[in-house]
């Protein structure tokens, strides 16, 4: 089956190398690796698909979603590290932040930016495994621009559905925090982009194996951006932790306006998909205009990141059931870090988003 979909890219990608994650203190390698993306592009050459350049975006598309403090210090975190010589002193090649501006610690105050080097990242980072280096900013960004530029494509009806290999992933930043191998939101970007351009409510569906705790908490007190994740239940011990519970439904004008199905450790196509389809009714539910699919492969049986144990026919069921909506589809590359699937999986998903738009 050839891929009419466009496909949108940039090389910048292979500048960001975490170089590793500090997971309980220990440097582990890094999982969010430029093969994976590479992997992706490889799949999708395969059956013959078109790939368009990202093209480069103005900051202020960036500043919908995030504050200019987080954007400001991505720009010129690396740099300052190194000027700083913590590379060679105490011999650490990446920013990692070392302690945190947590709630807990200015119950009555509001956290200033700290002026030392080595303590700036605990401000803007809430993890320990997201590291900083020399091209990582430059990628970041780029990504944000390739998630951009699908959505211009959707919204100046070009394609109906446009998918964006972002790398690094977004789903997991805040306005003003990163965390969980992220860097800038690009499906929040993605849809505020589409909320401009095309008038209408946007719902942005979330199918990484994680929670997208970023995305929601962007658009959680907004009515004209729904929210909704399927992920592994952070009640069981998965990661984001502190979010993704079911009992999370919006605030303020957004109250009903963002959904979470946790799913338990081991569900597999049956339960996942049926909480793919339970997201797809409340966009219908809600009116959505144009779409955002989140689209982590990490799910997948046999990821090492996650617990879920969905197949590539799954995958290829969900593209159906998202595309049967048929709503102008902006899909966002987010997890997936088997390197032999990830690529077949993208291919698969995308390929039912093809079947699930003819037939709508
Ligand atoms: C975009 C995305 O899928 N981010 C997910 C990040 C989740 N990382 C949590 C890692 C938990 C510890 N895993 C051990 C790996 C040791 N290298
Ligand atoms: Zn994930």
């Amino acid at each position: 089956m050839r891929l009419a979909l466009p496909i949108v890219w940039s090389d910048r990608h292979r500048l960001h190398e975490p170089g590793g994650e500090v997971w309980v203190g220990v440097r582990t390698p890094g999982t969010e690796v430029p093969a994976r993306a590479d992997a992706i592009r490889a799949a999708l050459e395969a059956c013959d698909a078109a790939f368009v350049s990202a093209e480069p975006h103005p900051d202020a598309d960036v500043l919908a979603v995030h504050d200019a403090s987080l954007l400001d210090y991505l720009r010129t975190a690396w740099d300052e590290w190194a000027q700083a010589g913590l590379p060679d002193d105490p011999g650490q090649d990446r920013v990692v932040p070392y302690v945190f501006a947590h709630p807990g610690l200015t119950p009555h105050l509001t956290p200033t930016v700290p002026v030392a080097t080595w303590a700036r990242p605990g401000y803007f980072a809430y993890d320990t495994m997201t590291l900083v280096g020399p091209g990582t900013y430059e990628a970041a960004r780029a990504a944000v621009d390739a998630a951009l530029t699908a959505a211009d494509l959707v919204a100046a009806g070009g394609a109906p559905a446009a998918y964006a290999c972002t790398r690094p992933p977004g789903h997991h930043v805040t306005r003003t925090v990163h965390g969980g191998s992220c860097y800038l939101n690009n499906a929040a970007a993605a849809a505020a982009r589409l909320r401009t351009r095309t008038g209408g409510r946007v719902a942005v569906i979330d199918i990484d194996a994680h929670h997208g705790n970023g995305t929601q908490a962007i658009f959680y007190d907004r009515a004209d951006v729904l929210t909704a994740s399927v992920h592994v239940d952070p009640g069981a011990g998965w990661f984001p932790h502190f979010l993704g519970f079911a009992t999370e439904t919006g605030a303020g004008a957004g109250e009903g306006a963002n959904r979470n199905v946790p799913l338990a450790p081991g569900a597999g196509d049956a339960e996942w998909l049926r909480a793919v389809d339970e997201l797809a009714w409340f966009a219908r539910d809600g009116h959505a205009e144009a779409l955002v699919v989140a689209l982590g492969v990490d799910a997948a049986a046999g990821d090492p990141e996650s617990p879920l144990q969905v197949t590539a026919n799954g995958y290829r069921a969900a593209g159906r059931a998202l595309a049967a909506l048929g709503l102008p589809t902006v899909l966002v590359q987010e997890g997936g870090y088997d390197l032999t699937t990830i690529g077949p999986l993208v291919r698969e998903t995308l390929a039912g988003v093809q079947e699930g738009a003819t037939r709508a």
